[in-house]
């Protein structure tokens, strides 16, 4: 398992957790995935052989949400 960790812009609504979270967690390969409203961060725990943590970026940048940066 591999974590990696991405800041994103502000979060505006506590619906935005609920959504980044919920295609997370549809997302094959992801084991855990939190998102953070205060510091709107979203921490995720996957396995790297099913995904990378640039598909992960793709994904929540694919609803609208931009990264700013990314710790694995
Ligand atoms: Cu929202």
């Amino acid at each position: 398992m591999k974590k990696v960790v991405m800041q994103l812009e502000p979060l505006t609504c506590p619906t935005c957790v609920k959504k980044i979270e919920t295609v997370l967690h549809k997302t094959e390969g992801v084991d855990t995935a939190t998102v953070l409203f205060n510091s709107s961060k979203v921490k995720v725990s996957y396995n790297e052989e099913e995904v990378s943590a640039k598909d992960l970026n793709r994904k929540i940048m694919n609803l609208g949400y931009a990264v700013l940066s990314m710790k694995e």
